[in-house]
């Protein structure tokens, strides 16, 4: 059953690619806890495999994933008059803020291909990976103010930083749906496609990252996010710093040659 526990994360390979699917096509993949820990461990041996140099993360059925599971106990307000009130902030911290910490610190590329909505934690463990490519009939939903809540999973640092602070605010606020083309347009995914070219525009994406050198394109990513807290001068210090290792490093050696020598390269560093 697509909801069980140990299904909630499907695993596949396409050559160097592992697709990660999720998985609750019936409650339109929202996480649940044990949801995240699979997405997590799932992260965590692609991370590992030396065979793996690219990550591909869509969701089964007609959505990427409606964000937090609104039903799972973890969240769900207890509207006896005698209970507790649940502190959901321990959900953040136990799960979503290592998963998005997790996703950032990859060593290789990742590479979301939103099939529909996404929605709360769901658009931004999208906009989190390090291209977002979308189908047409997809959307982006910053739900959080609907129930009273704030963007979470990287939420208020990410849409910022991606479409500047006007547009951050007018889609957290309002919660509105922005459509896959207008996200496009101003920036927040890369691409937005024609749906039945969805998967094979975004698998094209992930095969040629990875046939290029994954420890450079890491570097990149982790060089540009630092970049944003930097000022001009720390950033060129830190290109130089990261270029010297690089220039030691196999990939380096083997593009240059493979350039001279006009052929492809054989990259192997991660
Ligand atoms: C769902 C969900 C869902 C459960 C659809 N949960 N079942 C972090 C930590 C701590 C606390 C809280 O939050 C967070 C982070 C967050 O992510 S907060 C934001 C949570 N997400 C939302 O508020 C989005 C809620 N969903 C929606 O607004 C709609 O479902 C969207 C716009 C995504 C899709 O609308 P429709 O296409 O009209 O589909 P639908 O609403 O009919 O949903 C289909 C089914 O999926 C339905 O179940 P049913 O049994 O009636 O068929 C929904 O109940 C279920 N579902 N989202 N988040």
């Amino acid at each position: 059953m697509s909801d069980s526990p140990e299904t909630a994360i499907l695993i596949s390979n396409e050559g160097a690619v592992r697709v990660l699917t999720l998985n609750r096509p019936a409650a339109l993949n929202a996480f649940t806890a044990a949801m995240l820990a699979q997405t997590r461990a799932a992260l965590a041996e692609a991370a590992e495999d030396a065979t793996v140099k690219a990550v591909l993360i869509t969701g089964a059925g007609r959505a990427f994933s409606a964000g937090q599971d609104l039903g799972d106990p973890l969240v769900k307000p207890d509207t006896s008059p005698d209970a507790a009130p649940k502190d959901i902030g321990h959900l953040l911290d136990g799960y979503y803020i290592p998963l998005a910490l997790q996703l950032r610190a990859m060593p290789v590329p990742t590479i979301a291909a939103v099939n529909g909505v996404a929605a709360g934690a769901g658009a931004n463990f999208a906009l989190g990976c390090d291209l977002v490519i979308a189908g047409e009939g997809a959307s982006f939903i910053q739900a959080f103010s609907k129930i009273g809540l704030i963007p979470d999973c990287g939420g208020t640092w990410l849409l910022p930083r991606l479409v500047g602070r006007a547009k951050a605010l007018q889609l957290a606020l309002l919660g509105d749906k922005l459509k896959a083309a207008e996200a496009a347009s101003i920036g927040l995914i890369a691409r937005a496609v024609p749906d039945a070219e969805l998967m094979s525009e975004a698998m094209a994406m992930a095969q040629k990252l990875a046939a290029m050198p994954s420890r450079a394109l890491a570097e990149t990513r982790r060089l540009i996010d630092q970049a944003m807290d930097q000022d001009y001068e720390d950033a060129l210090r830190m290109e130089a710093m990261m270029q010297s290792q690089l220039g030691f490093a196999h990939d380096y050696s083997e593009g240059v040659r493979a350039f001279m020598e006009k052929r492809s390269p054989q990259f192997k560093d991660r």
